[in-house]
């Protein structure tokens, strides 16, 4: 597929409500979109990159410099044979994982088009809908939380993430689990603990949890192994998870009995889908977290958990419950049983809407060969 032009796109656009976790509260979320032509077709990416640099180092400004500076002159005009060939290009550019996973995508956009096959097809994934839930922030009062995880659950959604920070853990997940005693419930820290701070979280054990997210630094893989033993529940990691070397040194140090697989974070669906084989060859269940993406990304996640051993339901929301506008024809709906259908469309199998991205733009940059 030879790469003729590309063309990236900064996006900032409003959410449909705030979302706050431990690092922050957000009304709008960036991101950057890498479209690509090559033989009459248009690939297209997406970036998840926020602003600030809150869930992990990078930000849209870093991703935008990455790609701009050394991806897009490594790439333009070569001919690429699939999302592996163009890590391989790029593997000189250490770290931004975040950046290289939005080519990436783009790139398998386009091979799945050119080979007139879905994701999931090219991914050899077996599910045509997959489980999800529905990632909770923090609120301003327990009463409101509580509203809030109602309408959830009226949505139709039968497993809820709870978004946590000390001060705001244990008495948070009580009053809801008290609510609702069969809930499917996990809670999600984003690196506000220590290994000392994480003490005051053990009693999460008594509330019959699914796992508990990344409760310490992104960089602790190491504490994380010491809190697991600590705890009966479930720890799953997120941020440490930034390859698939990481997941094997966490698979190793039994830092975690649970991963969560997003692309974006351990560099694209490459090495995504390599974690996912080794987790499934050692029998640690996988879920799809998610990056408050547009149905861009949206579609990309729902292709990847269509694998057999992303077991847990994934935090891949129908598109309402992120932006009043999105950005393609199609909109993603949650079907009675808590799934959504994954695309069958070749490639990601979702069609840009041209002017939702011009009017979500911040800047706009073409590079042609
Ligand atoms: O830690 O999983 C996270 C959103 C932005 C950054 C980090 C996280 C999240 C979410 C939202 O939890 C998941 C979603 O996209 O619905
Ligand atoms: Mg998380």
């Amino acid at each position: 597929m030879k790469i003729e032009q590309i063309t990236l796109h900064h996006l900032r656009m409003p959410l449909v409500s705030h979302f706050e976790t431990s690092f922050g509260r957000i009304f709008e979320r960036d991101c950057i979109l890498v479209e690509i032509q090559s033989e009459g077709l248009t690939g297209w990416g997406e970036c998840v990159a926020d602003r600030d640099p809150g869930y992990c180092s990078e930000t849209s400004g870093t991703a935008w410099h990455i790609l701009m500076d050394f991806v897009v002159p490594q790439i333009l005009g070569r001919d690429l044979a699939d999302g592996a060939d163009f890590q391989q290009r790029v593997d000189n550019v250490r770290g931004h994982q975040l950046a290289k996973a939005g080519f990436e995508m783009a790139v398998w956009d386009l091979l799945g088009q050119h080979e007139g096959k879905s994701l999931r097809q090219l991914f050899g994934g077996e599910k045509t809908a997959v489980p999800v839930g529905v990632s909770v922030g923090l609120q301003d009062t327990p009463g409101i939380l509580l509203e809030t995880v109602e309408r959830y659950l009226a949505d139709g959604y039968r497993r809820v993430k709870l978004k946590i920070k000390p001060g705001r853990d244990v008495g948070d997940a009580t009053i809801v689990r008290r609510a609702f005693p069969d809930l499917a419930l996990q809670v999600d820290a984003n690196s506000a603990y220590t290994l000392e701070t994480a003490q005051s979280l053990l009693p999460l054990d008594d509330l019959g949890l699914l796992l508990i997210e990344q409760p310490l630094y992104e960089d602790d893989i190491w504490d994380h192994a010491s809190l697991q033993k600590m705890l009966k529940t479930p720890v799953c990691l997120d941020e440490s998870i930034v390859s698939p070397r990481h997941a094997r040194y966490a698979l190793e140090m039994q830092a975690c009995r649970i991963i969560n697989i997003k692309p974006a974070r351990s560099g694209g669906l490459r090495d995504g889908l390599e974690i996912h084989q080794m987790c499934l060859d050692a029998g640690v269940p996988v879920w799809c977290g998610g990056m408050l993406e547009t149905n861009i990304g949206r579609a990309s996640n729902l292709a990847l958990a269509s694998l057999p051993g992303f077991s847990l339901p994934g935090d891949i929301s129908a598109s309402a419950r992120y932006y009043h506008e999105d950005l393609t024809d199609e909109t993603f709906l949650l079907n009675p049983d808590s799934t959504i259908t994954v695309p069958d469309k070749p490639g990601l199998g979702v069609t840009v809407i041209r002017k939702q991205v011009e009017k979500f733009s911040q800047a706009k940059v073409i590079f042609a060969d």
